[in-house]
């Protein structure tokens, strides 16, 4: 197959003796391991996390089978607590932090403000490395026999009580934390000094923007959670005393720490979401971003108060009134920023011609399921309330709808966007968008009857609880079957198409963007011809409509 047959005609700046694309520069798979060049990066990557999103997602699977029944007598306690945790600690360390980050910022970030490569293109590589070494602590500590602590891992739970394979879990987490710092490091120079001629700061697009944003929270936070994870690493090894009480520790220590880290990576996951979403929205709305300084600006802002809001979790674990009545106000500022984006996207879409494909009906998914995932967090920030739901269903129910709603239907909204752009291939349209429409089904049938569930009272991490909570989680388990079908489906649809899709033209959305104006795929240096960039981002209006 030529590179020109595969290949647009109609593309003006593509040329027959134009080089091979990056997909088939070369073919062995040494040429893959040993790559510098990010966007095979940014597809190893997202091989690695699909194959942890399964992991995670078949123990979820089990969670919600167990909770059938009221009597719990499906899976040991000790079963039911490993389940819960490998849940956790796999969907949160290895599959959604790095996401979107690692996958799209890998392949896009340098394509869109018109880079041939990242800053540091070894350490890139390096970055892959440091993060399949830290997940195969991880799935070890798994295959040994697991953890029961929860993917909090706190103390004096994880420090002084269980006798799992915690410190092996540990040092994953602690090896994983590395590789953001050197995915962050790298995006943060890369924004400063590979621009192409003409890419100002304000012509970047908002996708950029939140990658600059979340590479901030992931060299400022991680070295938190890395120290006190280390520090647990000790506790549990040597009984140095930090944070068991028993040896003159103080466990609500560890939560400032673990919290300090872990609120702040909600909006790495949540962020890098809001990116993706205000890429589609303006390119299927065919309008200009509506305020696009203000979506930039709301980032930064995300990305500062996210450092001061971390007490919330601990309302009701003894720190002073004091401390969570500022907690509590701060925690409403969050709210601002993030309201408006969701007022942005809304006005973008208003009045905008409507193009309902794939990547915009997970687009419409995604807002709809952020905004409960939000207010529902107010819920939690309210202090009154939070003394109430706490470690309830109703907290498992909000962080779904935040971090599913936000980062996984925005993960396969930007990933069906892209998708012809990363392999040159289109998806079946039809089938992409009966998966979308099942998931927000699916997603709002297995969480919403949670909201319920946790006013009435049902703990979290129980799986024995009274028969009048059966019903509903009955229901709660039928969503999780549908939706389970629409995680497989897009999977199954999606590696078809690499082998009989159509060819991708280069921008088969008409859509604005750097990324859309070279080849798909792109070659290995992404642009034929070094771009020089003489317009503002999401330009839509200024296009002059076809004959
Ligand atoms: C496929 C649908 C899913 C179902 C049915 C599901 C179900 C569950 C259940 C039953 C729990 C235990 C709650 C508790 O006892 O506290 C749980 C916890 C959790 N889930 Fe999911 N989940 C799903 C998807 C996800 C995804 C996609 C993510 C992240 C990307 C995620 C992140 C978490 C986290 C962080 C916890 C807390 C674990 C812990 O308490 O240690 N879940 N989930
Ligand atoms: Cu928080």
């Amino acid at each position: 197959m030529t590179y020109a047959a595969q290949r647009d005609a109609h593309v003006p700046h593509a040329t027959i003796d134009a080089p091979k694309d990056y997909l088939h520069i070369t073919h062995t798979v040494k040429s893959w391991l040993l790559s510098t060049d990010h966007k095979r990066i940014g597809i190893l990557y997202l091989i690695s996390i699909t194959g942890f999103f399964f992991v995670g997602a078949v123990a979820a699977g089990l969670l919600r089978l167990s909770l059938v029944v009221p009597d719990g007598s499906i899976f040991t306690n000790d079963t039911y607590n490993k389940l819960f945790t490998i849940h956790g600690v796999v969907m949160v360390w290895f599959f959604m932090i790095p996401s979107i980050p690692a996958t799209f910022g890998n392949f896009l970030l340098p394509i869109m403000i018109g880079a041939k490569d990242l800053a540091f293109p070894k350490l890139n590589t390096t970055s892959w490395y440091v993060f399949m070494t830290g997940a195969l602590f991880a799935m070890l500590s798994v295959l040994f026999g697991g953890i029961d602590t929860g993917w909090t891992f706190y103390a004096p739970l994880s420090t002084a009580f269980s006798n799992t394979y915690v410190s092996l879990a540990l040092v994953g987490v602690i090896v994983v934390g590395f590789s953001s710092i050197l995915t962050g490091l790298n995006f943060i120079v890369t924004v400063h000094t590979m621009r192409a001629p003409g890419m100002t700061w304000f012509r970047m697009p908002i996708f950029v923007w939140t990658m600059y944003a979340v590479s901030m929270i992931f060299l400022l936070a991680t070295p938190v959670i890395t120290m006190a994870l280390i520090l647990l690493v000790m506790e549990r090894t040597f009984k140095i005393g930090v944070f068991d009480p028993a040896l003159g520790g103080d466990p609500v220590l560890f939560e400032h720490l673990f919290w300090f880290y872990s609120h702040p990576a909600v909006y790495i996951m949540v962020l890098p979401g809001m990116g993706v979403i205000s890429e589609i929205v303006p390119a299927f709305a065919r309008k200009k971003l509506f305020g696009y300084k203000f979506v930039a600006y709301a980032s930064i802002g995300l990305a500062t108060i996210t450092f001061f809001v971390w007490g919330h979790h601990m309302f009701v674990n003894g720190q002073s009134d004091y401390a969570s009545v500022t907690f509590s106000f701060l925690s409403f500022a969050v709210a601002v920023p993030s309201a408006v984006k969701v007022y942005n996207w809304t006005a973008t879409i208003h009045k905008g011609t409507l193009v309902l494909d794939t990547p915009m009906v997970y687009a419409m998914g995604y807002i709809g399921l952020f905004v409960i995932g939000g207010l529902t967090g107010l819920f939690l920030a309210t202090l009154s309330i939070d003394e109430h739901v706490h470690d309830t269903y109703f907290v498992v129910a909000h962080f779904h709808y935040i971090m599913v709603g936000g980062t996984v239907l925005a993960f396969l909204g930007g990933l069906h966007y892209w998708w012809p752009k990363f392999t040159g291939r289109m998806y079946n349209e039809a089938w992409g968008r009966i998966s979308a429409v099942l998931m927000f089904v699916g997603f709002n049938v297995t969480f919403a009857p949670q909201f319920i569930l946790g006013y009435l009272g049902m703990p979290r991490r129980y799986h024995v609880y009274p028969a009048e909570f059966q019903l509903m989680n009955i229901m709660s388990s039928a969503g999780a079957t549908i939706l389970a079908f629409a995680y497989v489906f897009p999977f199954v649809y999606l590696l078809y198409s690499l082998w009989f899709g159509k060819k991708a033209p280069d921008n088969p959305w008409d859509a604005k963007g750097l990324e859309w104006m070279t080849t798909s795929p792109p070659p290995l240096h992404n642009f034929i011809k070094p771009p020089v960039v003489d317009f503002e981002a999401y330009d839509y209006a200024a296009r002059v409509p076809e004959a």
